[in-house]
């Protein structure tokens, strides 16, 4: 992906305001432009690459993708979630922006997700394929992906939950955005059936990865790689795969995940770059 268009795309979906609407906009920018990694939007942009020679169309979707992602992180932040103080390197939006501003904001970057995939929809050249995309984003965002997953999350707080409770609650609070981004960029290319079908597993396979990652760097990474508090995992209780598992095993697991993913990734012609993307993503030191 051209990171360079793509923050630009971002950037003028959400005005700066200068009327009543200044803060909320404000607390929306703050957040959706602190440089995140855009590993969502990257997929997105690699997996319609398989099929076509630009990206600019699919900047919509991933633009939407990256914001729902993003409203995720600022609800997920409040007091009455993790109540994590940082984000991205700097202070979460609650902190930066009070309380009441950080839940519009997260509430404005779901909306403005739902209006730039609607626009663009009204505009395709293939309505119905554009449905697909959009309904693919907003279940995998809704309480069949996401907000499922994060339900799910909240419920076992301080109980004993087990390994499938965790496999449900990761496949969809964490796999579920990164399997609709490759779907998304799928469809919206003009992938097959089946080819949909593979790069929604896939997005599974790198979303199982990315989490037993994000396990192992809440534990051996810094605050100033991640950008976010280490421990978090600890302080809130949580079981997490690498207290189920144990490191050498979390990681061993990986390793296969990764070759899971080079296998589904080479069933592809043109996969250059998905393939560059995909080992960013399994090798990510943040
Ligand atoms: C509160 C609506 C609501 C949902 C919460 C996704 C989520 C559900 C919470 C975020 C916290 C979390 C640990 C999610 C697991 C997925 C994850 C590791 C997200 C961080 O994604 P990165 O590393 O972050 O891509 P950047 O900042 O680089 O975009």
């Amino acid at each position: 992906m051209n990171r360079a268009p793509f923050e630009n795309f971002l950037s003028e979906a959400i005005p700066e305001r200068s009327s009543y609407e200044a803060p909320v906009t404000r607390a929306m920018r703050y957040s959706l432009l602190a440089g995140g990694k855009r590993i969502r939007p990257s997929l997105m942009v690699a997996a319609y690459r398989l099929f076509q020679d630009q990206e600019a169309e699919v900047y919509p979707y991933a633009a939407a993708l990256e914001m729902i992602h993003t409203y995720s992180l600022i609800h997920d932040d409040l007091p009455a979630m993790d109540d994590d103080d940082l984000r991205r390197g700097r202070p979460s939006c609650h902190i930066a922006h009070g309380e009441a501003n950080a839940i519009l904001a997260g509430d404005g970057l779901l909306n403005q997700a739902m209006e730039l995939v609607v626009s663009a929809g009204l505009n395709a050249k293939d309505p119905r394929q554009a449905l697909r995309a959009a309904h693919s984003l907003f279940t995998a965002a809704g309480i069949q992906g996401m907000i499922g997953g994060q339900s799910a999350d909240l419920l076992f707080e301080g109980k004993e939950a087990q390994e499938q409770d965790l496999i449900f609650i990761h496949q969809k609070k964490t796999a579920a955005l990164i399997r609709t981004a490759l779907e998304v960029g799928g469809i919206l290319g003009g992938a097959t059936e089946e080819e949909c079908k593979t790069l929604k597993e896939l997005g599974e396979v790198i979303g199982y990865a990315f989490q037993l990652q994000d396990d192992l760097l809440d534990v051996f990474a810094t605050v100033e790689e991640l950008g976010k508090p280490i421990g978090s995992d600890e302080k809130n209780g949580k079981l997490t795969f690498l207290k189920l598992y144990g490191v050498e095993q979390t990681r061993e697991t990986i390793r296969e995940l990764f070759l899971q993913a080079d296998g589904l990734v080479s069933s592809f012609e043109k996969n250059e770059e998905l393939q560059t993307i995909v080992n960013e993503i399994l090798n990510r030191r943040s």
